[in-house]
């Protein structure tokens, strides 16, 4: 496998030479109080923490606290803390969906926005410690909106505004969310999207399992017709003008919440992910800096949507509390057309630019030329997040998009995280095509293999991390046993990612994706037991399972087996019926690919379905399907390789 050596032009400037990385990250494994005491100054404390790392992985006591004695703003630090020095510096550099649309926002107008949404929100009696829920297209506001709940020691909650009216009500119902921030209608490759009536849906749904919405606040973005009900809903606008710019942060411990993000699992409905606010906040933006080797001034693009982790971190937190200034981008990457990327790296400037696999292997297949006809000039670091990248895609992307000027850092981490776990550093980390590469300070991967047997060396297995960092999440809102069974009970005393991973002789990472019931669909990560939950809510189906297969644009496609009800027909009109009903109940990032009617499935004696049979099938992979011999009924394996929908 090709290396690429670090350029001496990625050095020039660079934050951390080669030696530099070695020796820092010995130091942040052997002494990680002395390093992690350090570099938690790169944050404003308001009282200094005296106390560096208190954790533990230790099984019925898992305990993960991080400068827990320091007290802070996390809004305080991403707005009020930059005024004196660059009040006038964009903050967050807005392009619309619509190329003609952008808007710069000042650090200092952005500060006022901030305290004006954290007054609103205290005038609708909005506590420290309450629940803010955030459905929002990709505006400024959404960033407003999580800014605003940090200065007021609220948490936040952001539901993906691709989310269904079920998906928005679960997440209330689970954060016990009384206050939800929305808009009228979301704008994405010149389609409008319905948030607001989405929204009222979803606030009738929780109603019923008794979670109230009691205020929503509303900001205007395309002035569609909404529906209004008055006494709970709030024009943003309006509600603006009646309180003042100011708003004094609240002082919250270092362990006080700052944000949930609802995600999948291999089971079950969707976890609370819980990060709390001094580590998380000193990992983001240490990350940041260090991972995209961000330098002032420049213009940085994480095109990430604000309802995923990614966005969290590398497009609201680690960029504000480093002074940057973050592009926020409404729209979609081949709107109007696939060169859109490039025209607004050329347009703004893009210095940093960090996408997704998904985009990029889209983009490769729009051609070339969609991207030779634009400068790119000024880009100087690319990124890529969510998925492993093949190394096909990622050399175009080396190649083509940053013409072998620009490092490509293949970031790994999840939303459990936090930040970023294992990435190379442009100018010090040598770089191979499809390699995640080395870890950050602090992280000390493990693979280990079924029987949690460590590997050493060069080796395949199970991803582990054996301690703590300061961005690790902290528990699952309400339900910390379901935390410590989710990550800590797979392998003792030791964080299981849930990912496979490969660590080749150079002691490089290469991440190979999922070994659990998690799918990845363009990044999305999704349970299969959720979809599989969504076709048996349909009146017509009795059982159903679904397991990802091998998918050119999108990582992994969605295949789902399906036997219906005794009498139903296996008509195409009910396969139509199905996808829509999915992408009603959970969204349209759920839309199944294949659905092959089964008439039974593949279980043992005792009842288990052979997932490893039925992932074979929807590979198209039938002839290896092992061993079969545990089989309730091996005949139902004919059928299922004779009607298989994925044929190659
Ligand atoms: C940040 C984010 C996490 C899962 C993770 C893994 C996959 C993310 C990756 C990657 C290979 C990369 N993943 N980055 N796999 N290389 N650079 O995506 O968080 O949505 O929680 O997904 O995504 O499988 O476990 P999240």
């Amino acid at each position: 496998m090709t290396t690429i050596q670090v350029k001496d032009e990625w050095k020039a400037g660079a934050k951390l030479t080669a030696d530099q990385y070695r020796d820092w990250y010995r130091r942040s494994v052997e002494d990680p109080e002395g390093f992690w005491a350090e570099h938690g100054k790169r944050v404003d404390w308001i009282n200094p923490y005296t106390k560096v790392k208190n954790t533990s992985f230790a099984p019925g006591n898992v305990d993960i606290r991080w400068f827990e004695d320091g007290t802070l703003n996390v809004s305080a630090n991403c707005l009020d803390r930059h005024l004196a020095t660059r009040g006038d510096q964009t903050a967050i550099l807005w392009e619309g969906d619509d190329p003609a649309d952008s808007r710069a926002i000042s650090y200092r107008e952005l500060h006022g926005e901030v305290c004006r949404m954290a007054n609103v929100l205290l005038a609708n009696g909005v506590k420290k410690g309450d629940r803010v829920t955030i459905y929002m297209p990709m505006i400024p506001e959404a960033a407003v909106a999580m800014l605003a709940s940090a200065r007021i020691g609220a948490v936040h909650s952001v539901v993906f505004g691709g989310f269904s009216p079920d998906a928005l009500a679960g997440r209330l119902e689970g954060a016990q969310s009384s206050v939800l921030i929305t808009a009228d209608e979301g704008l994405r490759g010149g389609r409008k999207v319905p948030l607001k009536k989405n929204a009222d849906r979803a606030c009738e749904i929780a109603a019923q399992a008794g979670q109230a919405v009691s205020t929503m606040l509303v900001v205007r973005r395309t002035g569609g017709d909404v529906a209004w009900q008055d006494g709970r809903d709030v024009w943003w606008h309006e509600a603006r003008e009646e309180v003042s710019a100011d708003c004094s942060p609240a002082e919250m411990g270092a362990e006080d919440p700052l944000f949930i993000l609802y995600t999948s699992g291999s089971t079950g409905k969707p976890k609370g992910v819980l990060h709390t606010s001094g580590g998380y906040l000193v990992y983001a933006s240490m990350t940041h800096e260090y991972v995209f080797d961000y330098r002032d001034g420049e213009i940085y693009w994480c095109t990430a949507d604000v309802g995923w982790v990614t966005g969290h971190s590398y497009i609201v937190y680690g960029p504000l509390a480093n002074g940057a200034t973050t592009l926020m981008f409404e729209g979609v990457p081949n709107y109007p057309d696939p060169s859109r990327f490039w025209q607004v790296v050329d347009k703004h400037k893009v210095n940093i630019f960090y996408t997704a696999p998904t985009a990029i292997r889209a983009l490769m297949g729009a051609g070339d030329d969609k991207v030779t006809s634009t400068s790119r000039a000024s880009l100087r670091v690319l990124g890529s997040v969510g998925e492993p990248i093949n190394p096909e895609a990622w050399t175009w992307y080396y190649r083509v998009v940053g013409e072998e000027r620009c490092p490509v850092v293949d970031t790994w981490w999840q939303t459990e995280t936090g930040g970023i776990l294992i990435t190379p550093l442009p100018g010090a980390i040598d770089l191979k095509p499809g390699s995640a590469t080395l870890p950050f300070f602090g992280v000390q991967p493990q693979l280990v293999d079924n029987e949690g047997e460590v590997i050493e060396g060069e080796g395949a297995g199970n991803l582990c991390i054996t301690d703590s960092w300061p961005g690790q999440m902290r528990t699952v809102y309400g339900d910390h046993e379901r935390f410590e069974q989710t990550y800590f009970s797979t392998y003792r005393d030791k964080y299981f990612t849930g990912d496979g991973a490969r660590r080749d002789a150079d002691g490089y990472w290469w991440i190979t994706g999922r070994v659990d019931d998690v799918l990845n669909v363009s990044g999305h990560r999704m349970g299969t037991a959720e979809v599989e939950s969504a076709l048996v809510s349909h009146p017509k189906v009795s059982e159903a399972a679904v397991v990802g297969y091998p998918h050119d644009l999108k990582g992994q496609g969605i295949y789902c087996y399906v036997t219906l009800m005794e009498g139903e027909s296996e008509t195409e009109e009910l396969r139509k019926e199905l996808v829509a009903h999915v992408r009603n109940e959970i969204g349209p990032i759920a839309s199944p690919d294949k659905i092959q009617f089964a008439p039974g499935l593949p279980k043992t004696r005792s009842g288990k379905i052979m997932r490893r049979i039925l992932r074979k099938i929807a590979e198209d992979d039938f002839g290896a399907l092992g061993d079969t011999s545990t089989l309730a009924d091996p005949g139902v394996v004919e059928d299922l390789v004779e009607h298989r929908q994925n044929r190659k």
